[in-house]
């Protein structure tokens, strides 16, 4: 893995006398612009964090929203958008490696500070779900909407369907399809996933989650990504926690859910991070699923602390505040990839 510190570049930011290691190189599709931010930003709130390097960018459109007058869940949806229309990215959304039937087949949710959460499930033909999952959150006595359902109620909200398997993601599919092996490498080259957590300037905690799940899953399979409390979860009185990785084992332990209960006994989001991951590895090791199993969480609290914590080498994370701008971590790991 590249060492992170070739990535960082000093910014503006250091002319408003705010300490600065923003930017990625790396992960700008064009030149990387910083985020604007009020000068006399002393704390840490408001502060947003996501998965993987795609987070970065994420980030910087949800700050955007944050800063400027939008709500903490306008800033979560408006953030993992961002990935979801991205077609180079292989994992969420457009250009999302599709099921073993080449079918790409996507599932998100989203949580805000009361409590509210929309979810959709086995969704396919939408660019994004995310805001689909909201509209489920607010305009339907409902949580979760899946498949054909979630379709439709898409289409009468003036959703567009389109086709959302790229060129590229068809050519991988079908080089998958010449050996058939399903064998889900989660790691910082081959993710899935974004899940965003934010904590705006008046303590209200929200997250978004979306994905187009495990490459060549099985045709209906349906990850963490779009449970409440396995893929995301949070409580306003405690902090936030979401989690990327195989989902199969997320939800077999509510693994975001019990990263914030967690913290609610009075962990940091870090150790809450391990001590769920630790449990995950305790029952999983002699699992079928062990040879390739990883799971990671970021975790967000009140206080706004965050921290992160995977299974096997290799998660990052994009963290964003008025302190430090917007950067990526390496999130700290059980194990490397060749242990068992
Ligand atoms: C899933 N949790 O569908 C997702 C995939 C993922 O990093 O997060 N991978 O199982």
């Amino acid at each position: 893995m590249a060492n992170r510190r070739d990535f960082i570049k000093k910014t503006a930011l250091g002319t408003l006398g705010i300490s600065t290691t923003i930017g990625c190189k790396d992960l700008a599709k064009g030149e990387q612009k910083a985020p604007v931010l009020p000068a006399d930003y002393a704390t840490v709130k408001p502060i947003i964090i996501s998965t993987w390097k795609h987070g970065f960018s994420a980030n910087e459109s949800a700050w955007n929203v944050l800063t400027n007058g939008g709500s903490v869940i306008d800033a979560v949806e408006a953030g993992v958008m961002v990935s979801e229309g991205d077609p180079n990215e292989r994992s969420v959304g457009l250009g999302g490696l599709p099921d073993r039937e080449g079918k790409v087949t996507l599932d998100a949710c989203i949580m805000d500070h009361n409590s509210n959460c929309g979810s959709v499930s086995f969704l396919q033909g939408i660019k994004h779900p995310i805001s689909v999952a909201r509209k489920v959150m607010e305009d339907t006595p409902h949580v979760m909407l899946t498949g054909a359902g979630a379709l439709k109620f898409a289409l009468s909200k003036g959703f567009k369907e389109e086709n959302l398997l790229t060129p590229e993601s068809e050519r991988d599919w079908k080089k998958w399809l010449e050996q058939s092996n399903y064998k889900p490498i989660i790691n910082i080259e081959n993710h899935d996933t974004i899940s965003m957590l934010a904590l705006d300037e008046n303590n209200n905690l929200s997250g978004a989650c979306t994905t187009s799940g495990a490459a060549w899953k099985m045709h209906g399979r349906v990850g963490d990504s779009p449970i409440i409390g396995a893929g995301l979860f949070l409580d306003n009185t405690v902090g936030a926690a979401a989690a990327t990785g195989l989902g199969e084992a997320v939800i077999r332990t509510a693994g975001s859910a019990m990263v914030v209960e967690q913290m609610r006994m009075g962990k940091s989001p870090t150790e809450a991070c391990k001590t769920i991951v630790e449990r995950i590895y305790t029952i999983h090791k002699n699992h079928k699923d062990m040879d390739y199993l990883q799971v990671g969480f970021i975790a967000l609290n009140k206080q706004g602390e965050y921290g992160g914590y995977s299974l096997r080498s290799g998660f990052d994370y994009a963290v964003c505040d008025g302190k430090q701008g917007n950067r990526m971590e390496d999130a700290s790991f059980k194990m490397e990839w060749n242990e068992n």
